[in-house]
């Protein structure tokens, strides 16, 4: 998980003859998107230290650092009910592997789990879900395959309650956000949710697959614009993803990393921590 995009850079850097050129496009391949990069140039040429590749690297780290929230509060259940959190994306991000794998995190938590199979659009998507929940010993709720998401939704927390359940996570259909009937029926999810209790959902996750680059970033705003997002979960950091796709959307949307998952394993998983990430990113 380590990819050190600047380290290939080392040798190139040094004043007079830093490659200015070359180091934007660096932080831009690595994700940061162009704002974001533009904000780190400007620093790093603004900041009067002799340019060496160990100040550019301790520049773009403090930067990159300083961009998300200091400390990350565990995940606590609410007092008197039980939490929901929406796991969305576009189609194979992996989002019912990130359910499963949040479940076992808040087991090993001592915390008590329920899984709605939201994702109704696919008999298989069902399956795959019922098939975590016995492997982690996590209940499922599944309604009819073809089924009114929504209606699961809203039933599942009805259980969750009646079995005193500290979460709820719903592992919701892969949907591309370009589609605009798609993202209404994802905002009638949380609409129905919200009978239940005013802050339903408490939690609405985007999970982005770090290999896809910079369309996370479109992915982010797109979701974010119909349902609002609270958070993101970054996938497949043990593929070929860079990750600074999740600097890119703390920077433009201020939305943060919650979880990182890094393979097809429930323990392939960990809270985000800014500085470890930064640390294996530059
Ligand atoms: N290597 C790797 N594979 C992952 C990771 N998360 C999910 N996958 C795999 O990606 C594929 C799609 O995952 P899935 O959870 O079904 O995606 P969904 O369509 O968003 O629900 C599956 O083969 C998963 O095993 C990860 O962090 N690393
Ligand atoms: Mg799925």
């Amino acid at each position: 998980m380590a990819f050190g995009f600047l380290k290939n850079l080392v040798g190139k850097l040094f004043d007079p003859s830093v490659d200015w050129d070359d180091l934007e496009e660096t932080l831009i391949r690595a994700d940061l998107g162009l704002p974001l990069t533009s904000l780190i140039l400007e620093k790093i040429k603004k900041s009067g230290q002799s340019i060496t590749p160990e100040s550019i690297e301790e520049i773009v780290s403090a930067q990159l650092a300083a961009l998300f929230p200091l400390s990350q509060e565990e995940l606590l259940p609410a007092s008197d009910r039980p939490k929901v959190i929406l796991l969305l994306g576009v189609n194979g991000t992996g989002k019912t592997t990130t359910t499963a794998k949040l479940g076992h995190h808040l087991l090993s938590k001592n915390h008590s789990v329920l899984f709605a199979a939201a994702d109704t659009f696919r008999a298989a998507a069902i399956e795959q879900l019922s098939l975590w929940g016995e492997r982690l010993g996590i209940g499922v709720i599944k309604g009819q395959y073809q089924g009114d998401s929504a209606a699961l939704c809203y039933d599942a927390y009805n259980a969750a309650r009646s079995r005193a359940s500290d979460f709820l996570l719903c592992d919701t259909a892969g949907r591309l956000h370009t589609k605009s009937n798609l993202m209404q029926e994802l905002a009638k999810v949380c609409r129905t949710l919200g009978k239940h209790h005013p802050s339903l959902p408490d939690e609405k996750w985007l999970v982005i697959d770090a290999t896809t680059g910079m369309n996370g970033l479109v992915q982010a705003r797109e979701f974010h614009a119909s349902v609002g997002l609270t958070g993101i979960v970054l996938t497949k950091l043990d593929g070929s993803g860079r990750g600074g796709i999740a600097a890119a959307i703390q920077h433009e949307l201020g939305i943060s990393p919650k979880f990182i998952g890094f393979g097809e394993k429930a323990e392939d998983f960990q809270r985000f921590n800014p500085e470890a990430f930064v640390a294996q990113l530059v």
